[in-house]
């Protein structure tokens, strides 16, 4: 790969074509990811793209960067291990909500509270698209599945921007896929911030959550300026009805990064894999 910048969002994007259902949301997050590599201005060999498994997961191959299409639920694990060993790339990791909040749940725990510099974004369908169907960790009780749960699970979903507070992460934010310019710009910003950065971004599967099309008469942006402390951004999440987009928290807590591995430069890495 030759070292290039200056790029347009075309140039993000690979020969492959994506096979997502037509209509599916994460058309518009590739767009609005593709978009903001180009403004992040980043050479393409300086970004590495980590996700796990399931529809969503599939985005890296569809951008023209290095990507890691990994094991369900590790994304986080393998790309805190890509960014401690190579601190000079640029790490971003993407997936569904079945692989981040439930196989993937104890990573993205310890991922907030380690705050390695890199930017996540789950792609959040409140289902599991790629084994059709099946409720999420984020599906509400009373959705009614009617093979699989036909009573609705009767379980209380997981609200992953309150868990990210929680948990630790340095900045927390939340789009819609139906708004690509306003993920775009969040990507932005949080790739830009310090620490680990957390972006749920709602995306319809219009396959087995036809009704989630109706998020977008639902979205509406923050109007604040983002939380800088974690008491105001609790506070203001206590009363979040799970459709306010923008920035909801930018915290200033440094990132983690052990000086033995920000002093490893790629010939070191190379000899320890030869030897
Ligand atoms: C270890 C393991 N367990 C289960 C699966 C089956 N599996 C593949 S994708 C997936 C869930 C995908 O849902 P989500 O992460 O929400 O992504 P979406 O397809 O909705 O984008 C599951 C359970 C797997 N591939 N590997
Ligand atoms: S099944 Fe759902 S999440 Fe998967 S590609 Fe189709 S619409 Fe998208």
């Amino acid at each position: 790969m030759t070292v290039q910048t200056a790029l347009s969002a075309q140039d993000f994007k690979s020969d492959v074509k994506p096979i997502w259902c037509p209509g599916c949301g994460d058309y518009a997050v590739l767009s609005a990811m593709t978009k903001a590599l180009a403004e992040l201005d980043v050479p393409r060999e300086q970004i590495a793209f980590i996700s796990g498994i399931g529809c969503s997961s599939r985005i890296p191959a569809y951008t023209n960067v290095y990507g890691f299409h990994g094991v369900h639920g590790r994304a986080l694990a393998i790309a805190a291990g890509v960014k401690l060993a190579r601190p000079d790339l640029t790490v971003i990791v993407a997936g569904g909500d079945g692989d981040g909040l439930s196989i993937g749940g104890n990573h993205f725990l310890h991922a907030c509270r380690r705050n390695v510099d890199m930017t996540y974004v789950i792609m959040d369908n409140e289902v599991y698209g790629m084994t059709k169907g099946q409720a999420s960790p984020t599906t509400s009780p009373d959705w009614c599945n009617s093979k699989l749960t036909p009573e609705g699970t009767g379980i209380s979903p997981v609200e992953p921007v309150r868990l990210a507070l929680a948990a630790g992460a340095n900045f927390i934010a939340r789009g819609f896929a139906g708004n690509p310019a306003e993920v775009s710009r969040l990507i932005v910003e949080g790739v830009r911030h310090p620490g680990f950065s957390f972006i749920q971004i709602l995306s319809p599967c219009i396959t087995y959550r036809p009704e989630e099309r109706e998020w977008r008469n639902a979205v509406h942006a923050s109007g604040e300026q983002p939380a800088q402390s974690m008491t105001e951004a609790m506070h203001r999440l206590a009363s979040d009805d799970g459709f306010t987009t923008g920035v909801l928290f930018a915290g200033n807590r440094p990132a983690f990064m052990p000086a033995r591995a920000a002093k490893a430069t790629l010939a070191d890495i190379e000899r320890k894999f030869v030897s």
